[in-house]
């Protein structure tokens, strides 16, 4: 199902995805779970009725869906062996039942005739099989069974608790996984960073109701990916090869990462899909070992533009080789906020690289970097409608008060954050109603790479207020004004809260 689920998620068009996240927000995979039981459901109910009618049409029904799982998981890169029997098994075990199923139903129900009868007037349904199979012949009720309704709700009883005993033991397996990874993880000593974070310089943190803190925790870091189950990376087992166009090829595994003169740094990263004043966006100090030292040690070939970095399961980002050898820094990053990283943030490695949306850049569960070309390769996005590149927007939001809030008349505390990752934040504007931007009393961010806290005291009268926010980066080029939707390559426009004041 996650195979079949996978295969759903890599065919959908961007926009419908887009509008599933919208929708779903980042919960979007349990609701697209729920969307393929219920299918599974009806195509179950569906060959129930069918087989009934027609022998075989049901079956058919079943296997043709067994050979789509087979099909989706032969097309995952996270493909193990011991998944491919899995469509195979469900598919059989599903015939099985539905033939038993069908059988009981000959036994218990003889079919009335004439429903789907033929010219002979013969009862199809269980008809063909009964005199073969010794079972009663179709039209004798057969003595001392239950009724056919309390029969019927038996028979769905029992099919939803073998389905169900299934569910929960591949559940319970995939748990178990999880469980020894996650149990390696709390074991995992980090290093100290050989070159630690600069410390948060002082008021770099406004304190507001409602403002959300400067770093954001591992539990509210916002998650995207197209992985239904979380990967299940062990460290013991990790290594990441360094391939394509370069002098060495290089194979490392986490112990010699581990090894490494380590960085930490605070960088911001944000989704591409993060819509003007949305929150796929977070702030976090990571620990890794800076990617221009491995791409050094394999040495990129001269007519190297791009490394395509590939995740465990097959997911794919296409970074400018420059983004990854100039001197901000890229890390292949093993911690998050002083622990290693969380599962569902790429444990055990993943990469981060200031100044680019995630989806050209932020790999998790990444396992190898190849040097290639933007004419040779293309990441997992780009043919589905993305940028090939995707650098991040100079963007605002205002998060206090929130958009439809009423507040009462006077000094009303405007704040919120302001990002242009490894460009900088230069100063943020509101304006009320249109009227002349106002400066707003911008916070030190921690870094170019990071978010900027921003407030501003508005004095309101009673009435109705739109209020806008623009930043503008350190080049001095302000935020773009025109709106623009997420797809291709990230959302503009100024971020505006409508507030009563009364
Ligand atoms: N393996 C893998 N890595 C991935 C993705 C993915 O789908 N698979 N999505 C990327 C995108 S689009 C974003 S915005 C960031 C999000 O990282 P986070 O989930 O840690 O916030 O991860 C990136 N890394
Ligand atoms: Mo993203």
């Amino acid at each position: 199902m996650t195979a079949v689920g996978g295969a759903v998620i890599d065919a959908v068009p961007p926009g419908v995805k887009e509008w599933v996240i919208s929708l779903f927000g980042t919960a979007d995979k349990v609701a697209l779970l729920a969307g393929m039981a219920l299918v599974i459901a009806a195509l179950a109910a569906l060959s129930g009725i069918v087989e009934l009618r027609r022998r075989f049409a049901g079956v058919a029904i079943i296997a043709v869906f067994g050979v789509v799982g087979l099909v989706a998981v032969l097309g995952r890169a996270e493909l193990t062996a011991y998944a491919i029997p899995v469509p195979l098994l469900v598919a059989v075990a599903g015939i099985s039942l539905l033939r038993w199923l069908i059988r009981r139903l000959g036994e218990w129900q003889p079919v009335p005739g004439g429903r789907d009868a033929g010219a002979a007037g013969q009862p199809v349904a269980g008809g063909q099989d009964a005199g073969a199979e010794g079972l009663p012949v179709p039209g004798q009720a057969v003595p001392g069974q239950p009724g056919p309704a309390r029969r019927r709700f038996l028979q769905i009883l029992g099919g939803t608790a073998a389905v169900a005993v299934l569910a929960g033991l591949l559940a319970s397996m995939l748990r178990g996984a999880a469980a020894a990874v996650t149990e390696v993880r709390s074991k995992l000593a980090l290093p100290a960073a050989a070159s630690p974070a600069a410390p948060v310089p002082a008021g770099a943190e406004i304190r507001l109701d409602g403002l959300g803190p400067l770093v954001t925790p591992d539990k509210d870091f916002y998650r995207i990916d197209t992985a239904l189950r979380v990967p299940l990376v062990e460290p013991e087992k990790w290594t990441l090869k360094v391939t394509g166009l370069v002098e060495r090829e290089i194979e490392l595994d986490f112990a010699t990462l581990l090894a490494k003169p380590l960085t930490e740094r605070y960088v911001t990263i944000a989704c591409v899909s993060n819509e003007v004043g949305g929150d796929l966006i977070g702030n976090a100090r990571w620990l890794g070992w800076p990617v221009r030292e491995l791409l050094a040690l394999a040495g990129p070939r001269p007519e190297a533009d791009m490394v395509l970095s590939r995740s465990t399961d097959g997911w794919t980002a296409g970074t400018p080789l420059e983004a990854l050898t100039d001197s901000r820094d890229a890390l292949l990053a093993v911690g998050m906020n002083g622990e290693p990283l969380p599962l569902e943030h790429g444990f055990p490695v993943r990469l981060i690289v200031p100044g680019l949306y995630g989806y050209v850049s932020a790999t998790k569960w990444v396992t190898e970097l190849k040097v290639t070309r933007f004419a040779d390769d293309a990441g997992y996005w780009t043919p589905r409608g993305w940028s090939e590149r995707g650098p991040v927007k100079t963007s605002s939001r205002i998060d206090v008060p929130r958009d439809g809030r009423n507040v009462a008349a006077g000094t009303v505390a405007f704040g919120g954050v302001a990002w242009a990752q490894h460009t900088g934040i230069a100063k943020v504007e509101l304006r009320v109603n249109g009227g002349p931007w106002q400066q707003a009393g911008l916070a030190p961010g921690i870094s170019k790479d990071t978010w900027y806290q921003w407030k501003l005291a508005l004095e309101l009268a009673p009435g109705q207020y739109e209020v806008q926010v623009r930043a503008t980066d350190l080049g001095g080029v302000p935020q773009v004004e025109d709106r623009a939707p997420v797809a291709p390559s990230g959302a503009t426009g100024y971020h505006t809260v409508r507030v009563s004041v009364k």
